[in-house]
């Protein structure tokens, strides 16, 4: 059933999208400003629907931050600790190993590894730790560290960057998160995240990934100090990369949390936000193949919802969530595989448990309901 808009501007729009045209900027710009939210929502809905029919994908997967110590003191962060801080953590290799194994059951597969630019750990550590995790874990695919890690350890070893991702890749590295790409623009860029890699270097430093064979998400923070002009500008560079090198998975919209930041007097953004730009994205992104709804960020309520306005992935169990939790998310830390497929069904789709790379995973139907 076709509906008729509140907004006559998203009947050009619905053309668009049923020839499978792309959005232009102007176009952007509507669907971010019309407070038509279920016109927008039933475009996203359209596209979400034609890539991936009825399934929700979701993933079991257990998040590692071996360290919140960071040179980068990011305005956005709450997570970040200089190395005085008597809060401050590093875990030796051990610490890194026995957390991935802690409540580890055969159900994870995937490591989502990232954490703060430490001063004294050196590649080669990071490279021990990966190996460390392939050897008792080699099942497991290690999703692992953003673009702006990569560039602090080349600036750090003074080597390419290309250097660094072969160095991690030989060590056990399967493919990156899409963190650490906030917002591209430099005047956003030089408030929010002054000493980390600038846009440019970011795009950059994902380009020579995705030339190298790994494959990586990408991301983008709002709900801070940006405008509409520097979302969709966001957006677009990310598309033109995609048209490129074909590396990104999955976008994720990421809401900024100011709890605890140098930013806390910034208001939360709204459900309403949060749904449009799930929606936006869908509808700009035509070259992504899926757009993440992180529960954690958006709470399961609305990351459920979500997938009915354009998202067709609400991300894994995480198991202990640390970046959001630190700025005050008020979600848990983790949840279990039943409860994300409970989540999926109420929203009426159907949950498919998929590993790092999309590819369906193969249970016996009974075989997790004690252990995850
Ligand atoms: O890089 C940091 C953001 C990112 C705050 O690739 C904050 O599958 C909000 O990238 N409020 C880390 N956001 C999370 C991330 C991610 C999450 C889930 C899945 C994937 C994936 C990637 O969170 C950071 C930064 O952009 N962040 N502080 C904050 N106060």
């Amino acid at each position: 059933m076709t509906p008729s808009f509140e907004d006559d501007r998203l009947e050009a729009l619905r053309a668009k999208v049923d020839a499978g045209e792309r959005l232009s900027y102007q176009d952007g710009m509507v669907i971010y400003r019309t407070p038509d939210l279920l016109g927008v929502g039933w475009l996203a809905n359209q596209v979400r629907e034609r890539l991936h029919g009825n399934t929700t994908f979701f993933n079991v997967n257990r998040h590692i931050n071996p360290t919140d110590v960071c040179v980068a003191s990011c305005k956005l962060c709450a997570f970040g600790k200089r190395t005085k801080d008597p809060k401050a953590y590093t875990m030796s290799l051990e610490e890194v190993w026995e957390k991935a194994g802690h409540g580890y059951t055969e159900a994870v597969t995937e490591f989502h590894i990232v954490g703060g630019l430490h001063p004294e750990l050196t590649l080669d550590w990071y490279c021990q730790m990966l190996r460390g995790l392939k050897e008792r874990f080699p099942q497991v695919h290690l999703k692992a560290f953003t673009m702006v890690e990569i560039g602090y350890f080349a600036q750090r070893g003074k080597i390419s960057e290309r250097e660094v991702l072969q160095r991690l890749k030989d060590a056990g590295m399967d493919s990156l998160p899409g963190g650490g790409a906030e917002i591209f623009h430099d005047r956003v860029r030089r408030i929010i995240c002054d000493h980390k890699l600038t846009g440019q270097q970011w795009i950059d430093t994902a380009r020579v990934a995705h030339q190298m064979g790994l494959h990586s998400n990408c991301t983008m923070l709002y709900g801070h100090i940006e405008t509409e002009e520097d979302r969709l500008d966001h957006l677009l560079r990310l598309r033109e990369l995609q048209d490129e090198t074909r590396g990104f998975q999955t976008f994720i919209p990421l809401a900024f949390h100011p709890d605890h930041t140098a930013l806390e007097h910034i208001p939360k953004t709204t459900g309403f936000d949060d749904i449009r730009e799930i929606a936006v994205s869908r509808l700009m992104l035509d070259n992504i193949p899926h757009i993440k709804a992180y529960w954690v960020m958006m709470t399961p309520r609305i990351a459920q919802i979500a997938q009915r306005f354009g998202a067709d992935d609400l991300d894994g169990t995480l198991v202990e969530e640390r970046i959001y939790h630190d700025a005050g998310a008020t979600t848990t830390q983790g949840l279990r595989r039943g409860e994300l497929m409970r989540l999926i069904r109420e929203a009426g789709r159907e949950p498919v448990e998929r590993d790092t790379l999309y590819r369906p995973v193969q249970r016996a139907e009974n075989a997790f309901t004690v252990l995850v």
